[in-house]
């Protein structure tokens, strides 16, 4: 991307996709994201400086009343798809980092923060088991011992959850000891002031970049 104003690239691609999603445009919204791919900028960034930050702006809007449900609904429908048209361009390093469960808590309906995790920790060496999310317990249980998980992520965008987070992380520890590495991250680990007792173990990525950085050592 030499001789681009990268931070204005990533205004005007913000702009453009906002506006493509929230017209339903699934096509041209699709052709946007693998233009600004092939003309270089790398997956990981367009996960977090467009998709993340378009979902937040259609938030606040949602919040505001200025789109409905159902436009949002579109709208993270539409990132969905065009997340798993990218995933197919993913370049995964030769480097193996272990082997990482990833998962949203029970009650959970936030995925798309868990997936892009999932799928950059993926390129990154990792061998990814990302279950989705509102998966009961007993089941991540039999996840973790078959996939033989070295890391397990959670996901948890309501504060509401917390409790759900806490149950699963005793349970996980009853069945697997403190030998599995629990890495926590959404929206609730931004809010919260202070990390309850039961969840001191575990590590909490704040976003993305914070999640690449915690699983390097
Ligand atoms: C899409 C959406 C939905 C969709 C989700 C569909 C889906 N398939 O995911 C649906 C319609 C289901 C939904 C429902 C609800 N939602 Co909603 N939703 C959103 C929206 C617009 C986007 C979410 C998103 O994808 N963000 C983009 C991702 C990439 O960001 P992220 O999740 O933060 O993930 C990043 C990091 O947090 C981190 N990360 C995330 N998970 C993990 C895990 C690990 C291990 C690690 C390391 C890192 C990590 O990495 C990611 C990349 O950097 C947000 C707006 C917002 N601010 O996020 C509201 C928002 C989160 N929702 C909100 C609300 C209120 C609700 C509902 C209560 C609405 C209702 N009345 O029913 C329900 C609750 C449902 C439930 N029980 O979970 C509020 C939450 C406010 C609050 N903090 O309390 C928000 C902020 C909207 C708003 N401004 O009011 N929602």
């Amino acid at each position: 991307m030499a001789g681009i104003d990268t931070s204005q690239l990533k205004i005007v691609l913000q702009q453009d996709y906002l506006r493509e999603i929230l017209a339903g445009k699934r096509k041209s919204a699709l052709d946007l994201i693998m233009d600004a791919y092939r003309s270089g900028y790398p997956i990981p960034a367009i996960y977090m400086e467009v998709f993340q930050e378009v979902l937040y702006e259609v938030g606040r809007l949602w919040e505001n009343n200025q789109i409905t449900v159902a436009d949002e609904h579109m709208g993270t429908a539409i990132t969905q798809y065009v997340m798993s048209n990218l995933y197919q361009h993913l370049e995964i390093a030769d480097r193996q980092r272990g082997r990482l469960v990833m998962t949203g808590v029970q009650g959970e309906l936030h995925q798309v923060g868990a997936n892009m995790v999932a799928d950059v920790l993926e390129a990154d060496g990792w061998d990814v088991q990302f279950l989705g999310t509102n998966v009961p317990v007993d089941g991540v249980i039999q996840s973790i011992r078959q996939h033989k998980a070295d890391l397990f992520g959670i996901s948890s965008t309501m504060l509401f959850n917390l409790p759900k987070v806490i149950e699963l992380v005793l349970a996980v520890r009853r069945e697997f000891g403190g030998g599995l590495r629990i890495m926590l991250g959404g929206g609730a680990f931004r809010t919260l002031p202070e990390l309850p007792d039961e969840l001191k173990d575990c590590v909490v990525a704040l976003n993305l970049r914070d999640a690449l950085e915690r699983t390097r050592h």
